[in-house]
C-alpha cells in the first residue's frame, strides 16, 4: 500500500478544523487509497478543544488515518530558534533561512542568528533589510516545529480574525507575523515539495506573504482558497438552471476572495451548453449580470446571517476539492479557480496571489490561457487586483514598522 502523507492543519481546533479534519481522514482531500497523518496545530488557548479533535479522530476509526499530531506545546529545544520569543511585549524576528539548507543546518544557521543576537531584521528572498530595527507585535507561540515536520500538504486555517473595532492594519499586522512565522517553519520542516493552501483572510495576501518568507518553497507551491467562491457560482447557476451542480461546468472566480472578486460565467456551460444560451430567459441575462454576482460575492455574509457563524463545512469542502484536484488533477475540458502567484496574465499585475481559471495535471497547476475578456471584465479584473495591490502594500508596510 502506499506511502503515508503528512498534512499540516493549521487553526485545526476551529470551525473550518473540526469540518475539515474529517473529510482528510476520510479520503476527500486525497484520495481513498493514499493513507495520512493529520498534523493539527493551534494556540495555546485553544490546545483542549485540539485534545479534543484528537480524541473524536481516534474513535471515528477511519481506515486511512495512519496517526494523529496534536500540538501546541514549545519544544525546549526549538525555543527561541524557530518561535517568537517575547521579550517585554516585542518579538525579536529570526532571519530567514538559506533556501538550500537542511532542516538541520537551517535550525543551527538560526540559533547562530539568535546567539549573535542579530536584531531579527527580516530579509526578503535575497533581498536588503526592510526594517529599521523596530519590533513587530507578538505572535502566539506554538510548537511549529513539530506541525510542520516532514509535511507535503499544509492547509493554513489558524489566522487572526478581525474583531470589533479593530482597523484593517492591525490585522493585517497580525497575520503577517504569523505567516511570517509559519512561512519559516515549513520552510524548515516540511517537504520539499510541500503545497501549501492557504484558507484564513485576507487568504489572498496571507499567501503572498507566506511566499514571501519562504524563498526556497517554489511560488507555484503557494496558494489561496477561491474554490468555494467557484463552487458557489456553481451552485448558483444549477439552481437556476434547474440542474444538477455537476452538469455546471467552467465559471472562473477572477481576483481577491473578498468581494472585489468577479463570478465571471461568460465560457462557463450547463450540460456542454453555454450558460447564456441555457439561461436565456427574460429575466436571466439581468440576474446574470446583477444578482448572481452579487450573491456569490456576498454569500459568505449570507451564511454567518443564517447560521450565525460563517461557512465552515463548504469552506473544507472545497479545500479538499482544491487539493484533491491539484493532486490528482482536472478531468479533460474542466477548469477550476485557485488562488495562484501570478504571471501578468490577462494584463493583472504579475506577483500577487490572483485567482484564475486553472487546469490541473501531474501536480501543477497552469492558468487557462486565450479566453476572451470583454471590456466590463477586464474592469472587474483590474478593481479586485487593486485592492490586492493595496492589501500587498498594507502587508508590506507592517513588515516595515
Ligand atoms: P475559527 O475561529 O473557528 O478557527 C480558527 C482557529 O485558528 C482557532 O482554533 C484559532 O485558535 C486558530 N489560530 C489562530 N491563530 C493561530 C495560529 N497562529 N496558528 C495556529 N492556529 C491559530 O475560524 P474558522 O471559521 O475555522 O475560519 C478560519 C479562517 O478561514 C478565517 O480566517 C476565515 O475568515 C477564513 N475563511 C476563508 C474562506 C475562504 O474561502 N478563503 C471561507 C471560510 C472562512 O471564512
Amino acid at each position: 500500500s502506499r506511502k503515508p502523507m503528512r498534512v499540516l492543519i493549521t487553526g485545526a481546533a476551529g470551525q473550518i478544523g473540526y469540518a475539515i479534519v474529517a473529510m482528510a481522514a476520510n479520503g476527500d482531500m486525497l484520495g481513498q487509497d493514499q493513507p495520512i497523518i493529520l498534523h493539527l496545530l493551534d494556540i495555546e488557548p485553544a490546545k483542549q478543544a485540539l485534545q479534543g479533535v484528537k480524541m473524536e479522530l481516534m474513535d471515528a476509526a477511519y481506515p486511512l488515518l495512519v496517526d494523529v499530531v496534536a500540538t501546541t506545546d514549545l519544544q525546549e529545544a526549538c525555543a527561541g530558534v524557530e518561535v517568537a520569543v517575547m521579550v517585554g511585549g516585542f518579538f525579536q524576528h529570526k532571519t530567514t533561512f538559506n533556501s538550500s539548507s537542511t532542516p538541520a543546518a537551517a535550525a543551527a544557521a538560526a540559533a547562530a542568528a539568535a546567539a549573535a543576537r542579530c536584531r531579527g531584521h527580516y530579509r526578503p528572498a535575497g533581498g536588503l533589510c526592510r526594517r529599521g530595527g523596530g519590533c513587530h507585535d507578538v505572535v502566539a507561540t506554538t510548537d511549529l516545529q513539530e506541525a510542520c515536520a516532514g509535511v507535503e500538504v499544509a492547509v493554513m486555517v489558524g489566522g487572526f480574525p478581525r474583531k470589533a473595532g479593530m482597523e484593517r492594519k492591525d490585522v493585517m499586522a497580525k497575520n503577517v507575523s504569523i505567516y511570517a512565522q509559519q512561512a519559516r517553519a515549513l520552510e524548515a520542516h516540511a517537504s520539499r515539495d510541500v503545497k501549501v493552501l492557504v484558507i484564513a483572510n485576507p487568504a489572498n495576501t496571507n499567501a503572498l506573504m507566506l511566499k514571501e518568507h519562504a524563498p526556497s518553497i517554489p511560488a507555484e507551491n503557494i496558494t489561496a482558497l477561491t474554490r468555494l467562491d467557484h463552487n458557489r457560482a456553481l451552485a448558483q447557476i444549477a439552481a437556476r438552471a434547474g440542474t444538477h451542480v455537476s452538469n455546471v461546468r467552467n465559471v472562473i472566480i477572477w481576483g481577491n476572495h473578498s468581494s472585489t472578486q468577479y463570478p465571471d460565467v461568460a465560457h462557463g456551460t450547463v450540460d456542454g451548453r453555454p450558460i447564456r444560451e441555457v439561461l436565456r430567459g427574460e429575466d436571466d441575462a439581468a440576474w446574470l449580470d446583477g444578482e448572481f454576482v452579487e450573491t456569490v460575492q456576498q454569500r459568505g455574509a449570507a451564511v454567518i446571517k443564517a447560521r450565525g457563524l460563517s461557512s465552515a463545512m463548504s469552506a473544507a469542502s472545497s479545500a479538499c476539492d482544491h487539493i484533491h484536484d491539484w493532486f490528482n488533477g482536472t478531468a479533460p475540458g474542466k477548469w477550476v479557480s485557485m488562488g495562484v502567484y501570478g504571471d501578468g496574465s490577462y494584463g493583472q499585475p504579475a506577483g500577487l496571489i490572483y485567482s484564475y481559471p486553472v487546469t490541473c495535471q501531474h501536480g501543477k497547476w497552469k492558468i487557462v490561457q486565450g479566453l476572451e475578456i470583454d471590456s466590463h471584465c477586464a474592469a472587474k479584473l483590474k478593481a479586485s487586483a487593486d485592492e490586492l495591490l493595496e492589501e500587498r502594500e498594507l502587508a508590506l508596510a507592517c513588515i516595515s514598522e
